[in-house]
């Protein structure tokens, strides 16, 4: 499965891709993906578009728009968010079920691996319609051509019997905006974190994803504010894809050793908690420039980001959205980061 894209010296910001091919046309349930970037016919024997060659998966948020989709935390938000938009979604008819930076990583739906006697899925219908926003970077001078591909295990057909379905609950720093926060310092420690979210639904918890960029050492996913969820660390460079070797330009000084994981989240490590009305989630990314390098762009830290996804076992059926009617614009502001006029970073007042 893939998308082509046309990478030219630089940026391809926000890409909207409509048309993404799913693994299935009628039902069937996902039970794992991942995202990656791979050469047409390979770049010194490799397929995979990594850091090394100068090629990047910057973002990419993966779109479900169907009868029984809606996104739990954007729902607060209704027409005020933001990255809906460029696909033509809306969270009260899709939902944001997947995401990757270039560690590109792998959302397991189905953990347990108790064989088909009972598990949890991605259970997709006829009627899904898959949307990709793509964001990629490529530090070569000339132009690449590259493919987002997305690698998914399912099952065919229909949510096996005795088997639930999956939920994704994303937790931004910079909920229904670009995602992309200003960082706060040029150096050492400090961390950026999102307003509080309070459960529209219930299931039980089975994993969670973050996502931070380069300069990042954790994910703090907190379910109250005296309770973390779990936390979940970045690993750097832990293969020569992930090491840039190129030189720098000029101010732009590129860090050597990328985020090539993460770990900490997984449903062994977050054991049996459940997301319940009531409680109130927050994601918070702790940074250390002084551990590991930024991206400096124009020889300031570039922009970085503090997301969390959590994947959440519901019971199979359609999830009804809540009654609420959608928050009004001035309130869809609640939890973001507004840089001020003297440079520091302040939480909205709607807060
Ligand atoms: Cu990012």
């Amino acid at each position: 499965m893939s998308t082509k894209i046309m990478g030219h010296a630089g940026m391809l910001w926000n890409y909207p891709d409509t048309k993404v091919e799913k693994p299935c046309d009628g039902e069937c349930t996902l039970l794992q993906q991942q995202a990656g970037l791979e050469y047409p016919n390979g770049t010194n024997g490799a397929l995979e578009a990594n850091i090394d060659s100068g090629m990047w998966l910057h973002h990419m948020v993966h779109f479900n728009q169907g009868p029984t989709r809606w996104d739990p935390v954007a729902w607060d938000y209704g027409m005020a968010c933001i990255p809906f938009y460029p696909t033509m979604n809306s969270p009260t008819k899709s939902e944001r079920f997947y995401t990757a930076g270039n560690e590109r990583s792998v959302f397991n739906y189905n953990p347990r691996d108790n064989g088909l006697q009972s598990g949890s899925g991605y259970a997709l219908k006829k009627e899904d319609r898959f949307s990709f926003l793509v964001e990629l970077m490529n530090m070569n001078m000339e132009d690449k051509i590259v493919y987002m591909t997305m690698t998914y295990e399912y099952l065919p057909g229909a949510l096996p019997k005795n088997w639930y379905e999956t939920k994704s609950v994303w937790l931004d720093a910079f909920q229904c905006g670009t995602s992309e926060v200003k960082s706060p310092q040029q150096n050492g420690s400090f961390s950026i974190r999102s307003g509080r979210w309070s459960p529209n639904f219930e299931g039980k918890v089975i994993s969670a994803m973050g996502h931070l960029h380069d300069g990042g050492v954790e994910v703090d996913i907190q379910m109250t504010a005296d309770k973390s969820l779990c936390k979940t660390q970045t690993q750097y460079a832990e293969t020569p894809e992930y090491i840039w070797r190129g030189t720098d330009m000029g101010t732009d000084k590129v860090a050597t050793k990328h985020i090539s994981s993460m770990k900490g989240c997984t449903n062994a490590d977050v054991g049996p908690v459940e997301l319940k009305k009531g409680q109130s989630w927050m994601v918070q990314g702790n940074y250390d420039f002084a551990q590991h390098d930024g991206n400096l762009e124009g020889g300031k830290q570039s922009e970085i980001m503090a997301i969390a996804v959590v994947l959440i076992q519901v019971s199979p059926g359609p999830l009804l959205p809540p009654g609420k009617t959608v928050a009004a614009p001035k309130a869809a502001m609640t939890g973001r980061w507004m840089l001020e006029e003297d440079g520091s970073y302040k939480r909205s007042v709607y807060d």
